[in-house]
């Protein structure tokens, strides 16, 4: 349960046949991180975040999630370009933790990128009807909503959409890239307009007061709530296989696109409270697309359309890259053993885990189609703060465990850095609702159910290591330790390490 894996033999078996390709460069990983962060949170969340909690002080509450991220990202880029391969917090969680903390983390993140999709997956949908509708073009009740919620059978769109991207990513790695940048340039385009269209309506006036009714706790309510705003920037390292240099270009892509989403934001959160009083955004015609209806309410009606389509598409690319990073996961726990190996069998043409993808397409569509799901996004902070948390505390173990290993990128001001973000985000957690820490404790049950039952069994370090007196776990090289075929043998090491 506690056996650690072994870093350069982790780094070594992720680098043998049956891998996958290094496709991606800086560029593409800068965009992979905008295009999981910009969406639902942005274009729907900051409209409930200033209106009903933090006020005109909206900025601070993203000036605070943004900070917590940003020290998170520094934390992940250390761990993620140490061990560059595919599976992100999991992996890391294997090394410095052992087997049960990276089940634990695992099956967190499974939970966090499977309900992320599936939200995403309603607001588009609604956003697509009301675009549509605007139009003229009427789509039926009965297959816009899930069965139970307004005469619904099958939210059919939230359906059609995530299945339509589950077959784009089964592609490849590349092309699914090409198709994130060029999506995520349309939601930068029109966020751009947005600032441009909107700068000259600002009202000074509007600003006063600062602080929300509520004072800071306001403001830290704002911020639990538009954290959801910042997720996705941590499926780039779960990409890490598949990145040219991945120790010079990981910390680029984590860090570069979480700066560029932090100014973003603040910057919309000053223009919208400065073009619309900050109490009219928690009105029923500004609470699902305050955006829209800052540009609406000061008449520019087709900016309001423009700005819809290009949520839409920030939308798209959100849930393309969670898809990836959860069908990242998965693969990098079956290769381990603690999922059935049929999630880790690489498709030969396209290189990529096709089964895996289709299977989590397969779940995370009949969840948007069957479900109405207000509380997730609260439970999707939830898991991602638990796993930032780990994350940070594993940084701090591994520098006390293992000092001498080599560290292209070093988070600066350790020991008060990672001790910071594991503080912020506990206080994060604590200002989200109870029903979302018992969710997520009802999953974890389910989790440790599965381990107990499939993975401490099946588990490739339980079978093939050899345990050093510190716990942790050795392979040979000679073999990768992939999808668990007969053709893939891993063997103890019996002598010296080779790759020390
Ligand atoms: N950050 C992503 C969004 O806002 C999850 O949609």
């Amino acid at each position: 349960m506690f056996r650690r894996r072994e870093i350069n033999a982790l780094v070594r078996s992720a680098q043998d046949a049956g891998s996958l390709r290094r496709v991606l460069k800086p560029l593409d990983l800068v965009m992979l991180g905008i295009g999981g962060i910009i969406g639902t949170g942005i274009f729907v969340l900051s409209g409930v975040a200033a209106g009903l909690h933090a006020g005109n002080a909206l900025p601070l509450s993203f000036i605070i999630a943004g900070v917590v991220c940003l020290f998170a990202a520094l934390c992940y880029a250390e761990f993620s370009t140490m061990i560059p391969v595919a599976g992100s917090a999991y992996t890391y969680c294997y090394t410095a933790l052992g087997e049960i903390w990276a089940w634990i983390i695992g099956w967190d993140l499974i939970l966090e990128y499977g309900l992320a999709v599936s939200a995403v997956a309603i607001g588009w949908s609604g956003y697509c009807a009301a675009l549509l509708r605007s139009a003229g073009i009427l789509l039926p009740a009965p297959f816009t909503h899930p069965f139970g919620v307004e005469g619904g059978i099958v939210n059919l769109p939230a359906v059609l959409i995530v299945l339509a991207l589950t077959l784009l990513l089964v592609q490849g790695t590349k092309r699914s890239a090409g198709t994130n940048a060029v999506i995520v340039s349309i939601k930068l385009a029109v966020i751009l307009l947005f600032i441009v269209l909107s700068i000259g309506f600002v009202d000074p006036g509007n600003w006063v007061p600062f602080m929300p009714p509520a004072g800071w706790f306001g403001v830290f309510s704002g911020a639990a709530i538009v954290f959801f705003a910042f997720i996705g920037f941590d499926a780039v390292v779960t990409a890490a296989e598949e990145i040219e240099n991945p120790q010079k270009n990981l910390p680029i892509g984590l860090i570069g696109s979480l700066v560029v989403c932090i100014v973003l934001y603040i910057v919309i959160g000053v223009i919208l409270t400065g073009v619309v009083p900050f109490a009219r955004l928690a009105g029923p015609d500004a609470i699902n697309a305050p955006i829209a209806f800052a540009l609406n309410s000061v008449g520019i009606t087709w900016g309001a359309a423009v700005l819809s389509v290009g949520a839409i598409c920030g939308m798209t690319s959100v849930m393309l890259v969670m898809l990836f990073g959860q069908s990242r996961i998965f693969f990098a726990m079956a290769r381990d053993g603690l999922l059935p190996s049929f999630f880790s069998e690489l498709n030969p043409v396209t290189h990529t885990p096709s089964k895996v993808i289709l299977f989590i397409g397969a779940v995370t569509g009949c969840i948007a189609g069957f479900f109405p799901l207000e509380t997730v996004a609260e439970l999707v902070n939830m898991g991602t703060l638990v796993a930032f948390a780990i994350v940070a505390f594993g940084v701090l173990l591994l520098r006390a465990r293992q000092p001498e290993l080599s560290r292209p990128f070093r988070c600066p001001y350790v020991p008060v850095l990672p001790l910071v973000c594991i503080g912020a985000c506990a206080f994060l957690i604590l200002h989200l609702g109870s029903l979302a820490h018992l969710m997520f404790l009802i999953w974890l049950c389910i989790g440790l159910a599965v381990y107990f039952l499939y993975g401490i069994r099946n588990s490739v370090n339980r079978k093939t290591s050899e345990c050093r007196p510190n716990g942790s776990v050795r392979f040979t090289s000679g073999a990768a330790v992939t999808a668990g075929g007969p053709e893939r043998v891993v063997r103890p090491v019996t002598g010296a390490d080779p790759g020390k």
